[in-house]
């Protein structure tokens, strides 16, 4: 009967082992950027933005846990003859660790790790920090055990999924997704934190669209045209 228990004891635990990565709960929520680009916040709002830098879509800022344990960014670019930016590439951050991936125009790709090294594709899953990636129905899914997974489908879709079981409480995140706290009305936040104020009158609302963008775009990553 011991030996048994320890058995299945030992069952139970071996997924956990081999795999960091922990499945998404039902109480999930997410944020999308596709084409060129429309972002939908994980509450639902929905704008259209076309920079061409790399932009923080969500960045974990719990302030219980001491430093950020998660992040997702998308590189948006021009592409020839192309009139509008979309999403190239992403990355994923989770635990210290990062991949960056760059999709090429023919639907091929490059996964790099934190020091822009490239990961070599010898079959998936591929396992980096604790970032799993993984073929699903040509898409590649990336898992982490923080609660974060990003779906990309190889051309110009991220979606970015927060489980909030794990990842808490869905107001301690940040970036163009906006937090998780069920409240649309409060998504468009910039980088210091300030509400979006659409009451300008000397402005379109497009403009005042970019304006809160460009507060999220990444440090030396924005492209000259
Ligand atoms: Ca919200």
């Amino acid at each position: 009967m011991r030996y048994l228990v320890s058995v299945i004891s030992l069952l139970a635990f071996l997924p956990f082992y081999f795999s960091a990565a922990i499945p998404l709960g039902p109480n999930k929520v997410t944020c999308v950027a596709k084409g060129d680009p429309h972002i939908k916040t994980f509450d639902g709002t929905s704008y259209d933005f076309s920079g061409h830098c790399t932009y923080d879509m969500v960045n974990d800022i719990d302030p219980n846990h001491g430093q950020s344990r998660f992040g997702v960014t998308v590189d948006n670019m021009y592409r020839r003859n192309e009139k509008n930016a979309r999403v190239v590439g992403f990355s994923v951050r989770a635990n210290g660790h990062t991949v960056h991936v760059t999709g090429g125009e023919d639907g091929s790709f490059i996964i790099r790790d934190e020091s822009r090294t490239e990961i070599p594709q010898t079959g998936f899953p591929l396992k980096h920090g604790g970032i799993d990636v993984k073929e699903d129905e040509g898409h590649l899914v990336f898992e982490t055990d923080v609660g974060v997974h990003v779906s990309w489908n190889r051309f110009f879709q991220v979606v970015i999924s927060l489980d909030l079981d794990v990842v808490d409480d869905g107001r301690f995140v940040e970036g163009m997704c906006g937090d998780a706290n069920g409240n649309k009305e409060n998504d468009l936040k910039t980088r210091d934190g300030d509400l979006v104020d659409f009451d300008q009158p000397n402005k379109t609302e497009k403009q005042i669209i970019e304006e809160f963008g460009q507060t999220w775009s990444v440090e030396n990553t924005c492209v000259s045209l």
